[in-house]
């Protein structure tokens, strides 16, 4: 890893490029005011700060309210983006059709979420039924009144309590506007209700815009099997046509891959001297595609820019989010494309072409033959690090219901349910599990807390399941192939072992954190204990995106206790402190438990574990 990075680094000197970690050096020391969330510039008589001369900003507000309103503004942006993308793919299915480029690949989870949603299936063509379903997806945006359909999924405990508590979202775009319009000046200054409202708006990401995603994907693309692939910048292939797919929505990347997979492409790339076409991908579309196709994984979010540095890539196309602009300057040191395909996302330094579902592969092949014209103005000077991994990827809970299903030793009505996995924990084989998600952030070496963390995890007899760039930083360390059971403990490895399972399980992108809160909530019905109750948590141990802390709304709302590795920028209110770690306990049953020092942090993982065990006297 290490020596990746310094090979990486000599690239970026030699072709005058700048990194992240060059800009992390000219950002330090970062801004105290920011960091705490005590600077507020909501209206113009500001920008105010808290010090210690100033308690409150020129209209008054406190460092409470400055810090609520900060961390519910980061909230609204988190669930802007996830459920924004989850609105963009309901709107591929509502123009899929048999002959179009985009077909439904799992007929019977449109089916069933038409039931679930009350449309009429008898008799019908499935693709008025997709569009019916989209419809009614793409209200749930705006409806003007009730609450989102997914909360129906939700245990009956929870849904009383969000009931209750006033918190179960409303319209999607709504909960929203409410976070901006709380937030403005003149309006709330109350901590505890705009932590509330945080509450509200991270549940309409998870249990509306992130759940959407994850069920319309998997009704277009299919829902993911296990399958191998292999992940690092080691999958880059020096005499290949390297095509980086990176960002969110697996929209576009689907027809990337599809238009690789075409023979006069393939043809093509030959002519023009490259043995073939490699796709690899980057952070969330990268997750997509493995789930879906087993398409090779070239990293995450921190490695974004080595991928470039290698000199090998031909073409990167990119979608939404998390995509840094520096990949503008940085493709231009060097031969590759790069090709913005959102009006969300727009960088100076790329070509756009305007993704457009009704003739995407058309699209698709147009980028992918601009990338093979590419390859003859590769450099000389290529550096592609040796190191990758292999991984099975593709845990969807239908998959693992399905694994579970081979294991269980009872009767033919136990099929199709989480009961085995249940009983692995009641009985102590498995001591819990933990959902370990979230981003790099260069306040930590990246991929470390991810994987000491994990290992400490597995030894401990604590199944892993994980998303996002948590999920590739397991791939790249090799926790995501079987032979890592030879990590843990005796529990977990005969887990492993009887279910032919890999020890840390990839459930996809970070939209599909929505799988997660099925898993648990699975669980949860099928054990007859409630959430909070659970040997189960969530662990980001490297967080940086707003989508980040939308999520730990969500999960923290579901009743799942949250541990983060990076503090979140509130510290100058220790109302707020207090609100989001023992404050939400006391009202949702789960609460935030923070440490930056990830051996510290996994030993309390694992102290939470034991004593929700305890109490529930297994
Ligand atoms: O949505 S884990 S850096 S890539 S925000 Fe971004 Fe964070 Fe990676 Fe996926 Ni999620
Ligand atoms: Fe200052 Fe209040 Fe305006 Fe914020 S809302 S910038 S604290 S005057």
């Amino acid at each position: 890893m290490e020596q990746n990075a310094q090979l990486l680094r000599e690239m970026a000197a030699k072709a005058g490029a700048e990194t992240w970690e060059d800009r992390k050096k000219n950002q330090t020391p970062q801004c105290k005011f920011g960091e705490d969330g005590i600077c507020c510039r909501i209206c113009s008589m500001g920008p105010c700060r808290i010090t210690p001369k100033a308690s409150r900003g020129i209209c008054g507000a406190d460092a409470h309210a400055i810090a609520a309103r900060n961390y519910v503004r980061f909230i609204a942006g988190g669930t802007a983006a996830h459920s924004d993308h989850g609105r963009e793919i309901a709107h591929v299915l509502h123009v899929s059709s048999r002959d179009g480029n985009y077909i439904i690949k799992d007929e019977q989870k449109l089916l069933n979420l038409a039931r679930e949603w009350g449309v009429a299936t008898e008799g019908r063509d499935i693709y008025d039924i997709a569009h019916e379903v989209a419809e009614i997806g793409l209200m749930e945006y705006g409806k003007p009144f009730g609450t989102l359909r997914f909360l129906e999924r939700a245990t009956e405990e929870r849904r009383k309590l969000w009931e209750e508590l006033e918190i179960a979202p409303r319209a999607i775009d709504r909960e929203i506007a409410t976070v901006m319009h709380m937030t403005h000046m003149g309006c709330s200054a109350d901590a505890e209700a705009l932590v509330m409202q945080g509450l509200r708006t991270g549940m309409s990401d998870g249990w509306g815009g992130s759940m959407m995603g994850t069920e319309f994907s998997d009704i277009l693309f299919g829902t993911p099997t296990p399958k191998e692939t292999e992940a690092d910048l080691g999958v880059l292939e020096k005499d290949m046509v390297n095509i980086i797919i990176h960002g969110h929505d697996p929209a576009m990347s689907e027809m990337i891959v599809a238009a690789s997979n075409q023979s006069d492409l393939i043809e093509y790339a030959k002519e023009n001297g490259a043995r073939g076409i490699n796709i690899a991908g980057l952070c969330c579309t990268g997750n997509e595609i493995t789930m879906r196709h087993g398409v090779k994984i070239a990293g995450n979010f921190l490695q974004q820019e080595g991928a470039i540095l290698t000199g090998a890539v031909e073409l990167i196309v990119v979608d939404v989010q998390c995509i840094f602009p520096a990949l503008g300057p940085l493709t231009k040191c060097f031969h590759t494309k790069f090709i913005t395909t959102s009006e969300i996302t727009r960088i100076p330094g790329s070509e756009f072409i305007k993704f457009e579902p009704i003739r995407a592969l058309d699209q698709a092949r147009e980028i992918v033959k601009m990338a093979i014209d590419n390859f003859k103005n590769r450099g000389s000077n290529i550096c592609i690090p040796q190191s990758k991994q292999k991984a099975v990827v593709g845990y969807s809970c239908e998959a693992i219901i399905k694994r579970l299903d081979t294991v269980t030793n009872s009767h033919v009505d136990d099929l199709g349910t989480y009961k085995p996995l249940v009983e692995c924990l009641e009985s102590g084989v498995l001591r819990g599990a933990v959902g370990i998600v979230g981003c790099n952030n260069p306040k930590v070496r990246p991929d470390y807390s991810h994987i000491e963390i994990i290992k400490e995890l597995l030894r401990n007899d604590i199944i892993v399941v994980a998303t996002g760039c948590s999920a590739q930083a397991a791939a790249k360390a090799g926790l995501m192939q079987k032979e890592a059971k030879e990590l843990c403990g005796a529990g977990l490895k005969r887990v492993c072992e009887l279910a032919d399972i890999p020890p840390v399980l990839h459930m996809g992108s970070c939209v599909d954190i929505s799988r997660i809160l099925m898993l648990v909530t699975g669980i949860a019905k099928a054990w007859n204990v409630d959430i909070p109750k659970l040997p189960i948590v969530g662990c980001a141990p490297e967080w940086m995106s707003e989508k980040a802390v939308s999520i730990a709304n969500y999960v923290v709302a579901t009743g799942i206790d949250t541990y983060l590795g990076i503090e979140p920028q509130v510290k100058g209110s220790s109302q707020m402190m207090e609100l989001i770690t023992e404050g939400t306990r006391k009202l949702v049953g789960a609460g935030y438990i923070i440490n930056t020092d990830p051996n510290k942090l996994v030993a309390s993982i694992i102290e939470g574990i034991e004593a929700k065990r305890a109490a529930l006297g297994i």
